[in-house]
């Protein structure tokens, strides 16, 4: 069952209202329902499973698969969009960036862009602020927002993602790729979304997601944007990665 707690928002362009942008504020997090139509889902499932079978192929498939402080993932695709014309296109769809600019202020360019399969028994994702993982990028984490598409039912059983509301600071040491002791902390909110809906993401949320012990994938692509960033901002945190630890398989 989806929650009440998401706001509807109807294809014609309107700005997020204001009860919308102060739930943000106060939980680092906001749920858009019914953003992107059926049609548009099953179009980027297609896609989707076109970029999965060419990954496999993939000279770099490890190196799309790897992912910062901790094991490489097969189930993630990270950057996704030189590989996809159709998902470099989604990534600057006005829909997304108009809510983006309302939510951040300023002109929205893509940082950071991933798909996450997560099919029946994928791991889940441990507690952590996305802030942290982006050392010395520069750019304030109010200025900086990541928005969530999803493709599949995203239920506490599929893996969905659950957020710890009210936090406004790093709870691990600044420069400090580490993931947050949830000890103490909670209670988390589950975030649940159905295909079409749009979930951001603060880069100070707190955040985890639990294995997928349902029977169907819980995809979703990830865009990160900074408000007014500076041009190439999305190459300058490609090479910045690249020099970030990854755990050995
Ligand atoms: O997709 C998930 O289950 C969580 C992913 C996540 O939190 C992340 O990549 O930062």
């Amino acid at each position: 069952m989806v929650q009440a707690t998401a706001w509807s928002w109807p294809v014609i362009f309107r700005r997020i209202t204001a009860r919308a942008q102060a739930w943000y504020q106060h939980h680092g997090w906001l749920r858009l329902s019914g953003v992107f139509s059926t049609t548009e889902v099953a179009r980027w499932r297609v896609e989707a499973d076109r970029v999965c079978s060419q990954i496999s192929k993939a000279a770099d498939r490890d190196d799309r698969n790897a992912v910062v402080n901790s094991l490489p993932r097969t189930d993630r695709v990270e950057p996704l969009c030189d590989l996809s014309p159709a998902f470099l296109q989604l990534a600057h769809d006005p829909r997304i960036l108009h809510l983006v600019r309302h939510l951040i202020g300023g002109k929205p360019a893509l940082f950071k862009d991933k798909f996450i399969a997560k099919p029946p028994t994928a791991a889940g994702y441990a507690t952590h602020q996305d802030f942290a993982y982006w050392p010395n990028i520069g750019i304030p984490p109010h200025q900086m927002v990541s928005a969530v598409l999803f493709l599949d039912d995203a239920t506490p059983q599929s893996g969905g993602i659950e957020c710890l509301p009210g936090i406004s600071e790093l709870l691990t040491p600044v420069g400090e790729i580490a993931d947050v002791d949830e000890n103490g902390l909670g209670p988390f909110e589950p975030v649940e979304a159905i295909p079409g809906d749009v979930v951001f993401l603060s880069t100070l949320v707190p955040h985890r997601s639990g294995p997928n012990v349902s029977h169907q994938p819980r995809r979703a692509i990830f865009y990160t944007y900074a408000a007014d960033a500076e041009e190439g901002i999305y190459s300058r945190y490609r090479e910045l990665k690249k020099a970030l630890p990854h755990r050995p398989r």
